[in-house]
């Protein structure tokens, strides 16, 4: 399945990993990109001195390209823009906020920005910015979400823009990926299954909750305050929810969740952390190393779209 997303990032596949805060390091990424598609390093809310560690260490373990994403909440986000430039790191993803003021640094140093946009009207501005692709998200997708589900968003940002679309949100299986194919996107961004990936550094309670999950394990805490993360449902979320049902303060709703990933992905307490996980975690049912999931993945879309050649109009 070549596409201009395979052409413009030089991979095999046009299957993109998340760039996923505490959970998407060096060993994962570096597994993706060498099984073919595209590794990322996620910043999250991490220092320079990691990431650019980070950076180094995948290098190490893969000669194939691979990118890094920046959460713009992160204060430290100004730092590690200028070390992914310096690094000449080949892709960079950016989520949660707006990367204009850094789009100069790295189109001048090569780099291949890639934004992630909830929304028509930011994927056009960011366009007009000189974005070279774009990641459209669907409120399906686990952690910070927009509001459009990725069913009507990716063809509206499609429709919009005259770079590649890369879908993301809700998509775990090669069904998944040929929908997107037929909503007009290059490529699908994928978080969740990778998270239960062998190469994924999660606690094993993290992989084992996701690959239990139902379809309605599916969770939003944060609607009131304006951060809804997606999350699987755990005690966490029910006193979160209980509490921000009852008009709890923003300051003591940010609290409780404070640390909450670490705990989650380092401690493996999956009953009081925050198990940020897509709706997509109920199609996942076992766990594979990248290799083995790529290509579950490139082999089951094939197969639905060749069934597709045998419709009769
Ligand atoms: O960024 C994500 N997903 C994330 S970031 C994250 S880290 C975190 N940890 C604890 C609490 C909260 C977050 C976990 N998951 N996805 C990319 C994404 N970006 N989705 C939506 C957006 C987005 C939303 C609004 C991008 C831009 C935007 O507006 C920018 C503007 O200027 O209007």
């Amino acid at each position: 399945m070549k596409s201009e997303i395979t052409k413009l990032f030089g991979i095999t596949y046009p299957i993109i990993q998340g760039g996923m805060a505490w959970v998407a390091q060096y060993p994962l990424a570096a597994a993706v990109s060498n099984a073919g598609g595209l590794g990322i390093i996620g910043a999250g809310g991490a220092g320079a001195d990691w990431v650019q560690e980070q950076i180094r260490e995948a290098k190490k373990l893969t000669d194939k390209p691979f990118g890094v994403n920046i959460m713009l909440m992160n204060p430290e986000a100004d730092a590690i823009a200028k070390v992914v430039a310096e690094e000449k790191v080949a892709i960079v993803t950016t989520g949660a906020g707006n990367p204009e003021p850094y789009m100069d640094m790295w189109k001048d140093a090569g780099i291949k920005v890639v934004p992630v946009v909830a929304s028509v009207a930011f994927a056009k501005r960011l366009e007009r910015m000189g974005a070279d692709a774009l990641v459209a998200e669907g409120t399906e997708s686990g952690g910070h979400i927009g509001e459009l589900t990725t069913m009507t968003l990716v063809p509206q940002v499609v429709d919009a823009v005259s770079i590649p679309v890369i879908a993301a949100g809700g998509i775990a299986d090669g069904r998944g990926v040929a929908a997107a194919f037929a909503l007009g996107a290059q490529a699908v961004q994928m978080g969740t299954h990778f998270v239960a990936t062998k190469e994924s550094i999660v606690h094993q309670n993290y992989k084992d909750r996701i690959i239990k999950a139902k379809d309605i394990d599916s969770k939003v805490t944060g609607r009131t305050t304006g951060h809804p993360v997606r999350v699987l449902r755990n005690m966490m979320t029910s006193e979160y929810l209980k509490k921000e049902a009852e008009g709890a303060s923003l300051e003591e709703l940010e609290q409780f969740t404070l640390g909450g990933l670490r705990k989650a992905v380092v401690e493996g307490d999956i009953q009081h952390g925050s198990v940020m996980a897509g709706q997509s975690a109920g199609l996942v049912k076992e766990e594979l190393s990248c290799e083995e999931l790529i290509q579950k993945l490139m082999r089951e879309a094939k197969e639905v779209l060749q069934q597709m050649n045998t419709f009769e109009f």
